[in-house]
């Protein structure tokens, strides 16, 4: 059964509205999911994530959770949803990207990836089979095929190789959930994943195979792994052109707030990245009229300022620029929590602002002026 209802497609550009079903509740596309790799967003609580972020799901890693606390061990929790205690909608990646990203430490066969523990060195398997079985332990709402993402750049024969590896992965692991259902009594979708790199004719043949197959949604991988910006938007603008139009498509691992709004221009509903948290900790803040290093000696008599003047955050209702400054330089982790809060907040209050303006069909005008405003730097 398809669980994604597409509400509108705007008429001057290939944006959509829609909600995407889960059984932890309906998601609003476009949606930015935040990151929890480790069955924690960094720094902020369920709680946080909720009441001031406004998160509609959140995404984790079957690479990171397999190694630990081990997927049995989150299965005899009762899934991750009261493991962690989140009781929204959750996605969890298939660890095909973090087993590609480990280099030397993995070896990629037709029946799987042989890859070391960054734990300790030991020695596993992952195979399309075992990846969906991690996935049914952890108990997601939504989870991803094992995939190859191709490096950047790649000749048409390396891109072909990988893919041909996604392909027949993504096959493999439907067959294996067609015959093992969920454990933990609701239902889980499984999007599949297109690769083929920069190579256009590739992606077409993809998202061909993928969609005889019949994923409950699509994936768009590979992108923004070191490929210039304009190639990233050409790429999943080809995409979408030919991906089923009533399933949610979804951009791995981007990226800016303006890559969002351009992607959601070119068809995609659905984005995840480490950006809005890690950069949070990092001192870099996004911001309603620009970037912002809330580290700088500048900030530091900002008293009365908040990081964002039009940001209505529990971060900028209640702290100044001077007080992140000081929390950043004394080490304390509630730096880290209440920047992390702010990005957030700003990259689900985006996703709203850009929902708003494609129901009274402004989105293009809107997202124009704001790519600009947003990519300016604060002095
Ligand atoms: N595949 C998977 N996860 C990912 C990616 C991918 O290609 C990317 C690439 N940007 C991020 N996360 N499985
Ligand atoms: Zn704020």
């Amino acid at each position: 059964m398809n669980r994604f209802e597409l509400k509108k497609t705007s008429k001057k550009s290939k944006a959509r509205l829609g909600v995407l079903h889960t059984d932890h509740g309906d998601i609003q596309t476009p949606i930015f999911m935040p990151v929890g790799t480790e069955a924690t967003v960094k720094a902020v609580t369920p709680a946080q994530l909720k009441e001031d972020i406004k998160a509609q799901i959140i995404l984790a890693n079957t690479y990171h959770l397999y190694l630990r606390p081990t997927t049995p061990k989150i299965a005899a929790a009762g899934g991750i949803h009261k493991f962690m205690s989140w009781n929204g909608p959750v996605l969890t990646d298939s660890g095909g990207f973090q087993v590609w990203s480990l280099k030397e430490l993995r070896k990629i066969k037709p029946e799987g990836v042989e890859f070391r523990s960054i734990l300790d060195g030991s020695k596993h398997f992952f195979s399309p089979a075992s990846v969906m079985n991690a996935q049914r332990e952890i108990g997601a709402d939504i989870i991803m095929a094992l995939d190859e993402c191709t490096p950047y750049p790649s000749t048409v024969k390396e891109a072909e190789h990988s893919l041909n590896y996604t392909l027949r992965w993504t096959a493999e692991a439907m067959e294996w959930l067609k015959e093992h259902p969920p454990i933990h009594g609701y239902d889980q979708q499984f999007f599949g994943i297109i690769q083929g790199g920069m190579h256009t004719h590739l992606r077409k043949q993809a998202i061909e195979r993928i969609a005889e197959l019949g994923p409950d949604g699509y994936a768009m991988g590979g992108l923004s792994v070191g490929e210039p910006t304009e190639t990233m938007y050409e790429i999943a603008d080809f995409c979408t052109d030919y991906l089923p139009t009533d399933h949610p498509r979804y951009v791995m691992g981007v990226g800016t707030p303006w890559n969002l709004l351009e992607l959601i221009g070119r068809g995609v509903d659905m984005f995840d990245c480490v950006m809005p948290t890690r950069n949070a900790r990092n001192g870099m803040l996004f911001t309603s009229e620009g970037v912002l290093r809330y580290k700088a000696a500048r900030h530091a008599e900002e008293y009365d300022k908040p990081v964002d003047p039009n940001c209505d955050c529990y971060c900028c209702r209640n702290f100044s620029r001077a007080y992140l400054r000081h929390l950043h330089h004394a080490g304390e982790s509630l730096g880290y929590t209440l920047a992390s809060i702010h990005n957030l907040h700003f990259y689900l209050h985006l996703m709203q602002e850009a929902k708003d303006h494609l129901a009274d069909d402004t989105f293009e005008e809107w997202a124009k002026a704001k790519c600009e405003v947003l990519q300016r730097n604060l002095e």
